[in-house]
């Protein structure tokens, strides 16, 4: 092997956004894009003599970035390189591996929820020594490298065969190539009840996974259908595809329409879930009822303690400022803390590290605890099969159980998607510009008791994050929030979230639309969708 220095110059827009930098596939494929931007991340983390995790969920080109960036770390004097086998790790078993190994970091390829394909999105992000994605004075550091940038390092050498379990060297750097499944199997079986989930399935509980072609399709295979004996199929679109198979890997009723349609449908399993590209979203459905994502954090918060790994009770909940308030109103009841950090995993990091927060969760179909750094969702398939299990109730029970007790937070996120940017922004920067004097305001018939644009100051390290999206807070407790959204790759999406509080015991059996569709309405009138976007019905509902 011999390494050189190869000449480049600055490439435009290498900006990571809510979950690492994703583009189209083709523009990664271009020339020097992915090396600049690896690159620029080796001087800003550094890599000599350093130690990293790399995987990815699988996409198309995740395969080549993967040896690319092997031929780059071993060019930067990196010690070595922990990799998944094929080049494969979800997000979740990717944060699982740096812990577990204390690695410096990982480099994880995935745009997650976003189509796969030559002609679709790829992506590239780094996590902190801790498992948890780089907080933004990193990838802020990261991007203003990308600016300056004139030269990568680069080894020449034949490809590492991937396939092969065991140690490889790549010039002076150790290539460790692991099963991606293991470990984080093993991990699971400390956190939940395996025999009482086994046990279960025994007795004739079904259920189905929906992997969506998708990264999770081994991990759920080998947990579900191998370790606790659910029957063999009870996974589908197991094995995962460079295109996805033409899926939508976004764990929602729109994208997993089959699966919805099968547990509304008259010969519905007990249990449905769904998992994103790269593993770390999911979806829970009951026999006959949806639960939102906003709810399964409460749920899960209200009944952790079920499950091994949580029997000690827990240190904190946090949340997604768009997510509902239903879990604050579990750690009131648990005299536990509860936080609101603006979008993305990695403003949970600092709360998880720090002992503040146990379990987190986001709107967006993403749970996960301080077992690693990042959503995980066969994490919290996981923990709903252990509370089933332990509590011998079916999901719909669970979850009228848990609004009887609490009230119901009615909640639903309307996406428009494939906005023209400069319509977007003006929108919000329209609706930015009117917010000191929105109070009072009526629209819709609510009032506006307050509007703002959510600022976070990080308990933990004193950070603070500002624009982070806008509120408008209603008379009586409803609310809506717009913000513009960090992971696509084409236009702009915008993302109007709404919710109302019912606080039972009547009321609480409506229909989640038609219960919001007050908020609707006034969000509607105050931010004036239809006239800057032209759009007045959503593309996606969740
Ligand atoms: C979306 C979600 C956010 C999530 C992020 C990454 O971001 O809203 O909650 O953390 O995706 O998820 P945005 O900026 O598009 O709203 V994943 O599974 O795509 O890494
Ligand atoms: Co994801």
């Amino acid at each position: 092997t011999s390494v050189s220095t190869v000449k480049t110059a600055p490439i435009a827009g290498q900006k990571p956004g809510t979950s690492g930098l994703r583009k189209k596939t083709r523009v990664f494929m271009g020339a020097h894009y992915l090396e600049n931007f690896v690159q620029a991340l080796f001087d800003v983390v550094g890599c000599g003599g350093k130690t990293f995790v790399l995987g990815g969920d699988g996409r198309y080109f995740n395969d080549r970035a993967a040896q690319v960036i092997l031929r780059m770390a071993a060019a930067n004097g990196a010690a070595g390189v922990i990799v998944g086998q094929g080049a494969i790790l979800s997000t979740p078993a990717a944060s699982h591996l740096i812990r577990l190994n204390r690695t410096d970091g990982g480099i994880i390829l995935s745009a997650s929820h976003n189509p796969g394909g030559e002609a679709e999105d790829f992506g590239i992000k780094f996590n902190m020594p801790n498992g948890g994605p780089a907080p933004e004075a990193v990838t802020e550091a990261i991007f203003a490298r990308t600016q300056v940038i004139d030269g990568y390092r680069m080894t020449e050498a034949q490809d590492v065969d991937l396939s092969r379990l065991g140690r490889q060297t790549l010039g002076a750097m150790a290539v460790d190539v692991v099963d991606p499944v293991a470990d984080y199997a093993d991990l699971m079986e400390t956190l939940f009840d395996f025999s009482a989930i086994r046990a279960m399935f025994a007795g004739g509980f079904r259920m189905r996974m929906d992997a969506m072609c998708a990264v999770t399709g081994p991990y759920a295979t080998e947990i579900l259908e191998n370790r606790l004996g659910a029957p063999k199929g009870t996974v589908v679109n197991a094995t995962p595809l460079p295109d996805f198979g033409g899926l939508h890997p976004d764990p929602n009723p729109t994208w997993a329409k089959p699966l919805m349609d099968e547990m509304m449908g008259p010969h519905a399993p007990d249990f449905g879930a769904a998992s994103d590209g790269d593993g770390d979203r999911n979806m829970v459905v009951g026999r006959g009822i949806y639960v939102s994502p906003s709810d399964s954090l409460a749920v899960l918060a209200a009944n952790a303690h079920l499950a091994p790994g949580y029997r000690g009770g827990l240190k904190g909940v946090a949340r997604s400022m768009p997510t509902s308030a239903a879990a604050d109103r579990v750690a009131e009841a648990l005299g536990i803390p509860a936080y609101e950090t603006p979008t993305g995993w990695k403003f949970f990091g600092n709360l998880l590290d720090a002992g503040r927060a146990t379990i987190c969760g986001e709107e967006s179909f993403g749970t996960g605890s301080d077992h690693v750094r990042e959503k995980d969702g066969l994490w919290a398939v996981l923990l709903w099969l252990n509370i089933l299990a332990v509590r011998g109730e079916s999901v719909a029970d669970i979850l009228r159980g848990h609004w009887a007790r609490f009230g119901r937070n009615y909640y639903s996120r309307h996406d428009f998607e494939g906005i023209p940017t400069a319509a977007a922004e003006a929108m919000m920067a329209d609706l930015r510009s009117r917010l000191s004097g929105l109070a009072g305001h009526r629209a819709g018939g609510l009032t506006v008791a307050a509007a703002d644009d959510f600022s976070y100051a990080d308990p933990v390290d004193g950070s603070v994050s500002s624009g982070q999206g806008v509120r408008l807070l209603f008379e009586g407790g409803s609310r809506a929030v717009l913000r513009l959204s960090g992971t696509g790759t084409e236009g702009a999406t915008l993302r109007l979230y709404l919710e109302r509080f019912v606080p039972g015991p009547d009321g609480l059996a409506g229909d989640a639309q038609a219960e919001l569709a007050p908020v609707i309405a006034a969000a509607h009138e105050i931010a004036g969708i239809a006239a800057h976007t032209g759009r007045s019905a959503p593309d996606v509902v969740t």
